[in-house]
C-alpha cells in the first residue's frame, strides 16, 4: 500500500525520501554490521557497546560524523564510505524493505534493536517535541496525532512485524535485541552480540563495557547530538533510561486504547516486550 513516512516536514527537511534509491544500492561488505533500530530503542547505547566490541577497546567512540553513520543519510557520505576502517558499523532507523538490497540478499549481519512501544513513544515524544517541524504538542495531542496514526518512518507496527518475521527465519543473519534485555541482563545480552559479530571477549572486558555504557556514564561522556538540532534543548538522547516511564504519561484510557490496537495489529506477530522493571 501507499507509504507515508510522516505527516510533517521531518522527512522533507532531511530529504530521506530522495535518498531511498541510493540507500538500496549501497554495496556493503560481509564484514559490515548494520544496527537496525526502531527510533528511541536505545540506538546510541547499543552503538557504543558495539563500537567497543568491534574496536576491542573501552574508549568512547569519537570517530565518524557527528555521532555515528546513519545509513538513511548515506547520500551525504557515499564518497567517504571506502575510507571507513573495517569492520564498519552503520545505524539505520528505516524499515527492512528500505535497507541495502545487497546486504539483505547476501545475509550480511544485522542487529535489530527494539523496545516496548509504550516507553519508546514516550521517549519519542520528549525527543521530538517542538523539533524538526513537529508541533509543540501536549502529550494528549501527540497521542492522537502520532501514536494513533503511527506513520513515523512507516510506523512502528509495520517496522516490528517485518523485522520479527525476518529475524525468525533460520537462515537470516539477524540478531534481535531488546532494550529491556540490555537493561535487565546486560552481561548475557552483550555476550550474545559479541558472539554474533565474532569478536573475542573476556568476562572482564564485557563488565568494563557495561560500566562505561551505564546510563550515567554515557550521559556524562557522550556528546548529545540532539542539541545540534536545538541548542536550548535538555538532553533528550540520554533522558531517563528506564523501563516503565510510560506509566507517568499514558492515561488509563490511552493505555486501554493502545493495548487494543496492539492486540489487533500484532495478532500474527510472535514477540513479547517487558513493560516494567
Ligand atoms: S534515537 O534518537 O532514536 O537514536 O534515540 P535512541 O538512542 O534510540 O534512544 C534514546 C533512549 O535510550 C535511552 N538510553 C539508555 N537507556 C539505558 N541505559 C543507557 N546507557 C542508555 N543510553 C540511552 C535514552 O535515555 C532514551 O530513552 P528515554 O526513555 O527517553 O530516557
Amino acid at each position: 500500500g501507499e507509504e507515508t513516512f510522516i505527516s510533517g516536514p521531518l522527512i522533507t527537511e532531511h530529504g530521506i525520501e530522495k535518498h531511498l534509491e541510493t540507500l538500496r544500492t549501497v554495496k556493503t561488505k560481509d564484514t559490515d554490521v548494520l544496527l537496525c533500530t526502531s527510533m528511541k530503542s536505545g540506538t546510541h547505547w547499543c552503538h557504543e557497546i558495539l563500537s567497543m566490541l568491534l574496536s576491542q577497546s573501552v574508549e568512547y567512540n569519537t570517530k565518524g560524523s557527528l555521532h555515528h553513520m546513519y545509513l538513511e543519510f548515506v547520500a551525504y557520505f557515499m564518497d567517504k564510505l571506502d575510507e571507513v576502517d573495517d569492520p564498519r558499523l552503520f545505524t539505520i532507523h528505516l524499515p527492512l524493505h528500505h535497507l541495502p538490497t545487497h546486504h539483505v540478499k547476501n545475509g550480511y549481519k544485522m542487529i535489530y534493536l527494539n523496545r516496548n512501544p509504550k516507553d519508546r513513544w514516550v521517549s519519542n515524544y520528549t525527543f521530538l517535541k517542538g523539533k524538526l517541524g513537529i508541533p509543540d504538542w501536549t502529550w494528549d495531542e501527540f497521542f492522537d496525532n502520532m501514536i494513533l496514526k503511527d506513520d513515523l518512518f512507516g510506523g512502528w507496527f509495520n517496522y516490528t512485524r517485518e523485522f520479527e518475521k525476518a529475524a525468525h527465519i533460520k537462515t537470516a543473519n539477524i540478531l534481535p535485541i531488546k532494550y529491556e534485555d540490555l537493561k535487565l541482563h546486560p552481561f548475557s545480552t552483550i555476550k550474545k552480540m559479541a558472539d554474533f559479530i565474532n569478536v573475542s571477549q573476556t568476562d572482564d572486558f564485557i563488565r568494563e563495557i557495561i560500566e562505561k555504557c551505564s546510563f550515567d556514564n554515557i550521559k556524562k561522556h557522550k556528546y548529545d547530538s540532539s542539541r545540534i538540532i536545538d541548542p536550548k534543548q535538555q538532553s533528550t538522547l540520554f533522558r531517563k533510561g528506564v523501563i516503565g516511564d510510560w506509566k507517568n504519561w499514558f492515561t488509563v484510557a490511552q493505555n486501554e486504547k493502545f493495548d487494543e490496537i496492539y492486540k489487533e495489529k500484532m495478532k500474527d506477530c510472535d514477540v513479547d516486550f517487558i513493560y516494567e522493571q
